[in-house]
């Protein structure tokens, strides 16, 4: 234990020996940094029992969020902000020569997701430490996370994410916690005495081995558990050789084929075995969870018939649907559980989150497939079917006609979604406009029968990655200002409301702002070797690459400036650096044609000497949560411009509002929040309305073509795609993306909203260009951005959904 400075230099000097046999002079940064983090590990190692202890001697509910992804980011910085040991660690670590951001960088950063989906899971499970509540993450150790993002020629390029070479220093094995989980084989139904006993008999078994790692709450000694399972083989290697009579490679072959199960995050699935290869995941890991779970209610309960009252189960998305009929199948076939009993536990301890309305993301499996891998588990969705089937028959005879659509089995197929909302007792939405379009369009006729199980969460972020540990210059502004109550209340951020047009304050807070852009200028030099004006309006779009969030759009819009540009030589406007951040699915194509698209705008205008004194555009490759904590604080327009009623919520919209950033965007998910939030003053909102767009979906009346005929700065962009400009800068053009506005009538209303964006963009320049109203602007944002803190989204799912309460351990 290390309370101050010199304690802990002294205790780490001896661990430091006692670690690597060698004494710190001959030290390497990568030794220092698994030093400190052994040490810091150490150091919650108590609490994380305490925690174990004091909540199971509560009898406390708990929650265990089930979920694919875990975009966890960095932890070092965190685990000592959160232990309250940061200062004197970093004081320390200079005494012994070394610099402390060097030292946390060194950290392989675990990217066990794609996007806000997998970050909204870490930010969650912040908030439930920081709020003493007991909840739990479940999910896969990837051994490869996301790929990592090259760009080549203007080309992304995926490299396999190795980031658990050098050791994971987080996380601890629990081989005695190891489950079995089964795979394929065929089912018996035996006959004993007056009861029917169901025997899977499988044709592959294979390990789960746990992997915890804590997650340690803000200052409050809580340290709850992320569990993530490791595919391995049940047999060891003697064993197996012994039981198939098999050679050494065959066993090499084995062991190889069991340890894909949790090789790759989302690995392809483009191929029939790719398809397999994810049910094989979503079961593995769900399976693996329930069985731990019982295992440690069983230790204290007999009867299984209170479970919902001991825990919760959280669905994120539909990827653990399966967790429905696996937790049925195991309180029948291993508990002797009758089918309405096994039900109505079920029910009450299962929710689930719905997280898109893109057909794409909603998860539909063959039946042919299931039967095949999970033949148990299909049975009992076939009578969950057969049952939900005769439900709507008798008492909801009106809905016949909508059969097809509402069934959990139909054309083959297992619709996940209409299981979890028949299988669960509560189904969210992640932002109002996302949950009123579920209740009224997709899941109407569900709705319908189940009115009360629907409801909304808006999403949230942690303030305290994403303000206090990301922008500390911006939180020691704010905490001059308003005093530190707003770390524990972020609601107290609202405080800034009465200094925002105070002028000093103002200049106390732009003054921060062109700090972190000056640090922000830095990185991109270093990143790209381009130099930027930090004087100019850093405007970025940073997130996934998809059609529907219209990095296109933007992208247009920096290709009419340009060639305004070049058309008229007394053109001046704002200076404007466009940054980019994104990754694209590696089956993606026409994703990647966009990512091609700005860099090759960036190669044009970068190297023209007139255009690159007005902007410039930068493309950042590998985004990621490490680089998404540099790019928020130094960030002053906000790009959140999907087309009306496609982005469910968006969570990148409030990390910017958060950090000062004004948002330039249309009235989508959260987006409408947060206009609600801070007024139609201080954003820029444009574009068609959801239910604008919506009626063009359903009615039709869109005509791309009319738009490009009608105004000639929108021709004169779409024909450059394809009219020769990027061939002069040895660029190939780019007609995949012309063909989709033109020939395949945008489908995501690029055009259409077109002219208003421009339109929007030079409001920006004409509040930029007023320093001190878009200081109060930048101020009102941040002051209202404590709703989107995730410990109010996270409270009101502990409260409505969950039911759980907070264990004080202290
Ligand atoms: C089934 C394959 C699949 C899996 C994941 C398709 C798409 C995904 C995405 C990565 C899901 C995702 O990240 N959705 C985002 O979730 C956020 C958190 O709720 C929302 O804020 C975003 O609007 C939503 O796009």
């Amino acid at each position: 234990m290390f309370t101050d400075k010199q304690s802990f230099v002294d205790a780490f000097k001896e661990r430091f020996i006692a670690l690597n046999g060698k004494s710190i002079e001959d030290g390497t940064e990568q030794e220092v940094y698994q030093t400190l983090a052994t040490m810091v590990r150490e150091q919650a190692m108590p609490k994380w029992i305490h925690t174990r202890d004091r909540q199971e001697e509560k009898h406390s509910k708990q929650v265990i969020y089930f979920s694919l992804e875990f975009l966890l980011g960095r932890f070092l910085y965190n685990n000592l902000l959160s232990l309250d040991v940061l200062e004197l660690v970093r004081d320390g670590l200079q005494d012994l020569g070394y610099d402390f951001t060097d030292i946390t960088e060194l950290e392989p950063e675990p990217g066990l997701g794609n996007g806000g989906l997998g970050r909204l899971a870490a930010c969650f499970l912040d908030s439930l430490a920081a709020l003493s509540l007991p909840g739990h993450g479940n999910g896969i150790r990837y051994r490869y996370g996301l790929f990592k993002q090259k760009i080549v020629d203007g080309y992304q390029v995926e490299l396999p994410d190795n980031w658990l070479r050098d050791g994971n220093m987080w996380e601890t094995r629990r081989q005695d916690k190891a489950v079995e989980i089964n795979f394929g084989g065929w089912i018996e139904m035996k006959q004993i005495g007056d009861r029917l006993r169901v025997v899977h008999h499988p044709d592959e078994v294979v390990l789960a081995v746990p992997y915890d790692m804590p997650i340690i709450g803000y200052q409050n000694d809580v340290v709850n558990t992320l569990r993530l399972w490791n595919a391995e083989s049940p047999l060891d290697d003697e064993a197996y050789l012994e039981k198939t009579k098999g050679t050494y490679k065959d066993l090499l072959k084995h062991k190889q084929s069991i340890a894909t199960i949790s090789e790759f995050l989302y690995p392809d699935d483009t191929t029939y075995e790719g398809k397999v290869l994810r049910l094989k995941q979503q079961y593995f890991f769900v399976s693996a969870g329930i069985q731990s779970m019982l295992a440690s209610y069983l230790k204290r309960n007999k009867s299984l018939k209170q479970l919902g009252d001991h825990y919760a189960i959280h669905i994120n998305d539909t990827h653990p649907v399966v967790a429905i009929p696996e937790l049925m199948r195991i309180l029948m076939d291993e508990h002797g559980y009758g089918w309405d009993e096994a039900w109505r536990i079920t029910k009450s301890v299962m929710s689930f989150t719905n997280h898109t309305l893109l057909a794409e993301a909603l998860e539909k499996w063959p039946v042919e497939m299931y039967q095949r891998l999970l033949p148990r588990v299909y049975q009992i969705i076939e009578e969950i079917n057969r049952r939900f089937c005769r439900d709507v028959l008798v008492n909801y005879p009106h809905l016949e006609s909508h059969m097809g659509e509402i069934a959990i089995v139909s054309n083959e197929q297992i619709n996940m979604a209409n299981l979890a909302v028949v299988g669960s007792h509560s189904t969210n939405g992640v932002a109002q406009i996302h949950t009123d379009i579920l209740k009224q369009r997709e899941m109407r006729y569900l709705y319908e029968m189940f009115p009360l199980r629907f409801n909304n969460k808006t999403n949230g972020i942690t303030h305290r990655r994403w303000l206090l540990k990301s922008n500390p210059r911006l939180s020691d502004a704010i905490t001059e200002a308003i005093g530190p109550s707003w770390v524990e209340h972020p609601n107290d951020l609202e405080k800034l409301m009465d200094v925002s047009k105070d002028r000093s304050f103002q200049e106390r807070v732009m003054d921060v702002k062109q700090q972190n852009k000056l640090d922000l200028a830095a990185y991109i030099q270093e990143e790209t070797g381009e130099k930027v004006d930090p004087h100019s309006i850093f405007d970025v779009q940073v997130k996934r690459l998809h059609a529907y969030k219209r990095q296109l759009l933007n992208a247009l819009h920096i290709h009419a400036l340009y060639l305004k540009i070049q058309a008229d030589p007394t053109f001046t406007m704002v200076p404007r650096t466009f940054i980019f951040g994104a990754k694209a699915a590696p089956g993606y194509y026409y994703a990647k044609e966009i990512i091609r698209y700005i860099n090759a705008l960036a190669t044009l205008i970068n190297k023209d000497k007139r255009a690159s004194q007005f902007i410039k555009v930068i493309f950042l490759e590998n985004y990621r949560v490490s680089m998404a904590e540099r790019i928020f604080p130094g960030s002053d327009l906000s790009e959140q411009i999907s087309t009306a009623s496609y982005e469910a919520s968006g969570t990148g919209n409030m990390k910017f509002m958060m950090n000062g950033a004004l948002t330039i965007g249309t009235l989508d998910g959260a987006n409408i929040e947060i206009r609600d939030a801070v007024g139609d003053d201080h954003i820029f909102i444009f574009g068609l309305s959801p239910q604008e767009v919506m009626n063009y979906k359903k009615f039709g009346g869109y005509h791309a073509a009319e738009m490009y005929h009608a105004h000639q700065e929108i021709k004169d962009v779409v024909d450059g795609l394809v009219n020769g400009t990027f061939d002069k800068v040895g660029e190939y053009q780019f007609q995949s993306i012309f063909d989709s506005l033109l020939v395949y009538n945008d489908d995501f209303l690029v055009l259409k909203d077109f002219v208003s964006y421009m339109r929007a963009q030079r409001r920006v320049d004409e509040v930029f260009s007023d320093q001190a109203r878009w200081a109060e602007s930048s101020i009102v944002n941040t002051a209202k951005s404590g709703i989107f803190s995730s410990d109010r989204t996270i409270t009101e799912y502990a409260n409505a959904v969950w039911n759980i309460k907070p264990t004080s351990v202290k």
